[in-house]
């Protein structure tokens, strides 16, 4: 078992200016979608909401009897998909695409956050594939945690089904505030029923992007909720077009304030990560009733963070800092796993310890048999043939 030590930070964090290379989708039937066109035309959102509708005391719990919700399991399957993607990208243009970390966005996001996130355990699988490492969460370990929370809130039906509700509300606010057509686009009807619609979470648009920290390339999937304006002309990077919605409590007292804070850092890295420029918030009361909403630019949230009067100078949150043990880890990643096509690994960090590791898993066959789908091992075989010719 080899340890990191919490403290490491990378001298610079070169940061290279991440680009999409494709999107894909997720339609309400659960099923995926990897035509580009298809995926732009009926799977982008647009961001419309309207001062009227939140003065209007929309009610971010109504509807929440028919939430269409996704079962855990059946998220579980996003991997393969991912890769899926990858392949039809790389069949247009014939090569690999250049990049040394292949993984989701919101597992970076939870690296990238550690430092100040000393509570949460990481558990991640990591195989090394064709000259790239795959980055996975562990699904057992995943649903096993989902399930222990559950049974915890079971002593509590009232707490339970509260934060069912505020879950649900998150989703709700995604309705209300977009469009599934431009503004211009869209009837009236179509703008004023949005309130009355079927809340789902099947339904997700997949950005993959190229990005990196110092020498490591990283290609992301992370969903996008929304488009802040409209699609730029042909070859215009599409990234500073988006939006990342959120909801959360109306903050009315310090302490409030501090763990708001604390979740603006962690939209900061998941919006950062994949280069998105705009985060909105809705703020909600404790009737779920939307009261306010905020639009930060994804770049001043290290300076509110840095300008709060409520916190003391050692208790701030520095997204640099972050950034820094992240270009680190990844560094470190880079280097220990061998890159032969053989073993699987285990990353973790361990709140009880306050260590971060990484060792080799026993079963790795079982682990590289579940992160490499058949379908994407056969693709990189026959495209390394291919070059070889
Ligand atoms: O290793 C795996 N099997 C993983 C799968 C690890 C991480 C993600 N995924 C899948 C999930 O199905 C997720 O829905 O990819 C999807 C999106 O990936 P991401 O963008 O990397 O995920 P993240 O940044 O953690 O979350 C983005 C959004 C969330 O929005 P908020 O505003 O809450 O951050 O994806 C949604 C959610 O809307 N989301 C989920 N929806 C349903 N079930 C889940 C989930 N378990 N997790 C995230
Ligand atoms: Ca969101």
């Amino acid at each position: 078992m080899k340890t990191f030590p919490l403290n490491s930070r990378a001298k610079t964090t070169a940061l290279k200016q991440p680009k999409e290379l494709f999107a894909y989708a997720r339609d309400g039937d659960g099923n995926f979608v990897y035509d580009e066109e298809k995926v732009r035309e009926e799977h982008m959102s647009y961001y419309y909401l309207p001062d009227a509708t939140i003065n209007g005391n929309v009610d971010l719990g109504a509807g929440y009897q028919n939430f269409k919700k996704i079962p855990e399991e059946e998220n579980l399957g996003d991997f393969a998909a991912f890769l899926t993607a990858i392949m039809k990208y790389e069949q247009v243009s014939n090569t690999k695409v250049k990049t040394d970390i292949i993984t989701f966005r919101g597992l970076m996001t939870k690296l990238l956050t550690l430092p100040y996130n000393l509570k949460d355990p990481i558990d991640l699988n990591v195989v090394a594939f064709d000259g790239q490492l795959f980055i996975k969460a562990d699904d057992q370990i995943e649903l096993n945690r989902r399930k222990l929370q559950n049974e915890q809130h079971q002593n509590d039906k009232k707490k339970e089904e509260f934060q069912r509700k505020c879950e649900f509300s998150g989703y709700k606010f995604e309705t209300i505030a977009t469009l599934p057509k431009p503004w211009a686009d869209s009837s009236r009807s179509m703008i004023q029923k949005r309130s009355k619609k079927v809340v789902t979470n099947y339904e997700q648009y997949m950005s993959v992007v190229r990005t990196g920290i110092g020498k490591v390339k990283v290609l992301l999937a992370g969903e996008v909720d929304c488009l802040w304006d409209y699609i730029p002309e042909d070859g215009k990077d599409i990234l500073p077009h988006y939006a990342e919605l959120k909801t959360s409590r109306v903050l009315e007292h310090p302490g409030q304030i501090i763990n708001f804070e604390k979740k603006l850092f962690k939209t900061w890295a998941q919006s950062f990560l994949l280069g998105i420029r705009k985060v909105v918030y809705g703020f909600r009361d404790d009737n779920l009733i939307l009261r306010t909403v905020e639009v930060y630019s994804t770049e001043e949230i290290p300076l509110l963070l840095k300008n709060d009067p409520f916190t003391e100078e050692k208790q701030k949150i520095v997204p640099m800092n972050a950034l820094k043990w992240y270009g680190a880890v990844l560094e470190w990643l880079t280097t220990e796993i061998p890159s032969e096509d053989v073993g699987a690994w285990r990353l973790s960090y361990d709140p009880g310890s306050r260590s971060f590791s990484l060792s080799e898993i026993m079963d790795g066959k079982r682990v590289r048999d579940d992160i490499i789908s058949p379908e994407f091992r056969e693709w990189r075989a026959s495209l390394n043939q291919k070059t070889e010719n």
